[in-house]
């Protein structure tokens, strides 16, 4: 009788992930593990082929090289109103955008309100890494007080540069908006409820009520100037004080 026991899979690439994916991302960023949670949501709901995602600018970009989907290109913070053109006329299709927080609360926060007012029945998700990633580092709308960014080497002092915006209690605001949650990635914990977060907010579009808006909290490494464990502690010890963890809006 043969010994081998019969093999249990226990963790694999998600369909929705490209089997030659391109990674584009420096150590330790925190996008590929986003991406890594929508591909699993997608895949258990079933909707690969009837998902489109409109992409952003930014290290976001390059979704169409990660994600085996229909992929829309948009400019830097014009997403949610790309997203609005698809879902209005694909209405059967599932529409997400996936923009980092230098698109959807700086550069295009006027979109991001006005679609959230809208009730567009999207989804959002805003990878707020508190700064511009891409560009090298500047402070963007969310980076916090005394964050030091290339623009801000001295640290965001208000009194010059005001004070965060937290783009997640805004869109919570918007009459239009069903979800909001702001998530972390900064610990295995919260990555499983940013994953829960993410499918929520796919099952809203799914039974169509609104726009649903997911922020993560992501680390970058590179722009910050820290290792990756430094970043992750930056995190839980820093970014969530201002930008605090929780549902800031659910209507069942
Ligand atoms: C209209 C416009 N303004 C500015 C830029 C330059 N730009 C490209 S990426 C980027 C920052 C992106 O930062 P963020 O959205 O936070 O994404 P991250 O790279 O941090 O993931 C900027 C300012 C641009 N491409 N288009
Ligand atoms: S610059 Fe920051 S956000 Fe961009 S890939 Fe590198 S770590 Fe990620």
């Amino acid at each position: 009788m043969s010994q081998l026991k019969e093999e249990k899979i226990v963790f694999q690439r998600p369909k929705t992930i490209k089997e030659d994916y391109e990674y584009t991302f420096c150590a330790g960023c925190g996008h590929g593990i986003v991406l890594r949670l929508i591909a699993e949501c997608l895949d258990e709901l079933n909707v690969q082929g009837d998902t489109i995602a409109v992409a952003s600018v930014g290290c976001s970009i390059c979704l169409e090289k990660y994600f085996d989907l229909d992929v829309v290109g948009s400019s830097h913070g014009r997403a949610p109103c790309v997203a609005t053109g698809v879902k209005r006329a694909r209405p059967d299709k599932i529409v997400f955008t996936y923009q980092g927080d230098g698109d959807a609360a700086t550069i295009g926060m006027n979109e991001t309100i006005h679609t959230a007012s809208r009730g567009e029945n999207i989804t959002v998700i805003c990878i707020n890494n508190a700064n511009f990633g891409m560009t090298g580092g500047q402070a963007s709308a969310t980076s916090i007080i005394g964050q030091k960014t290339t623009t801000t080497p001295l640290g965001r002092d208000p009194k010059m540069f005001g004070y965060p915006v937290k783009i997640s209690e805004m869109v919570a605001m918007c009459d239009g908006a069903v979800y909001v949650e702001r998530c972390s990635v900064s610990s295995p914990k919260t990555i499983i409820q940013t994953k829960r977060a993410i499918k929520k907010a796919f099952e809203n579009q799914i039974k169509g009520l609104g726009l649903s808006f997911v922020e993560v909290l992501t680390p970058c490494p590179t722009g910050w100037k820290k290792t990756p464990v430094e970043s992750m502690k930056y995190i839980e010890d820093e970014i969530s004080k201002t930008h605090k963890l929780g549902v800031f809006k659910d209507i069942k």
